[in-house]
């Protein structure tokens, strides 16, 4: 049968990793992507158990280092079916007077243009095939705004905008564009907000069941999983315990 090839950003960690793990136990070839060159090897020797994987090396802000990387793709990777811009951060929780502006350079460099230039790549191949499917990882924080979410929502909500913008450019060539949006999820993905402060952390997951990587995992395979004329298009996905970014039902 034959195998789609999904590319994977920010495979190395978190709803990458897991979505990396399940699809290749479920027919998929990949492409893993990441900065860490040594995780990512560690990943491609457990992956190869169950499918053929190629690795690409780089940081998403380096607009150079993708245009290498995509270039020395070898022949029978170029036919990118699945593009899932997974990578992303949150840096810091702070009121908009007091932000850091290597915080809003780093959110709008990785989660903004990031994504927008491993697009570049991908998607002319996709629309010479017609066919082709991008998942952009958005969050509910691209959905709504809470405290202190300020410009990690604006680059979230940016990610919406082009999701939407995405599919209609995309729509003459059949490609299909999904947003998934996140609620909480137990990840590193507050450790990096917080500057690998662990408590602080950890409190943002206590006294509720937090959405694991896996769950999303388990949206994306089913997202991908569709026939040909179903086109998921948008997806937000809270923990029960969640009604919306920020109200939360906690056990005291
Ligand atoms: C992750 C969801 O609510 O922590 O993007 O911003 S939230």
């Amino acid at each position: 049968m034959h195998k789609r090839i999904a590319l994977i950003t920010g495979a190395t960690s978190g709803i990458g990793l897991a979505t990396a793990h399940l699809l290749a136990k479920n027919n998929f070839k990949l492409i893993i992507c990441g900065r860490r060159k040594d995780r990512l090897a560690r990943e491609k020797a457990l992956l190869g158990d169950f499918t053929e994987v190629h690795t690409l090396t780089f940081d998403v802000r380096d607009q150079q280092a993708v245009k290498k990387a995509f270039e020395s793709l070898p022949d029978n990777w170029k036919a990118i079916d699945v593009l899932i811009n997974n990578a992303g951060n949150a840096h810091g929780l702070d009121p908009i007077q007091s932000g850091d502006v290597r915080d809003w350079d780093a959110m709008i460099d990785i989660n903004v243009k990031g994504l927008l230039y491993i697009s570049k790549e991908v998607i002319p191949g996709m629309t010479t095939r017609k066919s082709g499917h991008i998942i952009n990882m958005s969050s509910i924080a691209g959905k709504e705004v809470y405290p202190n979410g300020n410009v990690y929502s604006a680059s979230k909500f940016a990610v919406d905008a082009l999701t939407k913008g995405m599919r209609m450019d995309l729509n003459p060539f059949g490609i299909k564009v999904t947003s998934i949006n996140p609620g909480l999820v137990e990840t590193e993905f507050s450790l990096v907000r917080f500057k690998g402060d662990q408590t602080r952390a950890g409190s943002v997951y206590k006294g509720f069941k937090p959405l694991l990587a896996d769950d999303i995992a388990n949206v994306i395979l089913f997202v991908l999983q569709q026939p040909d004329h179903v086109m998921l298009a948008d997806i937000t996905v809270f923990p029960t315990a969640q009604a919306s970014s920020t109200l939360v039902k906690k056990e005291v």
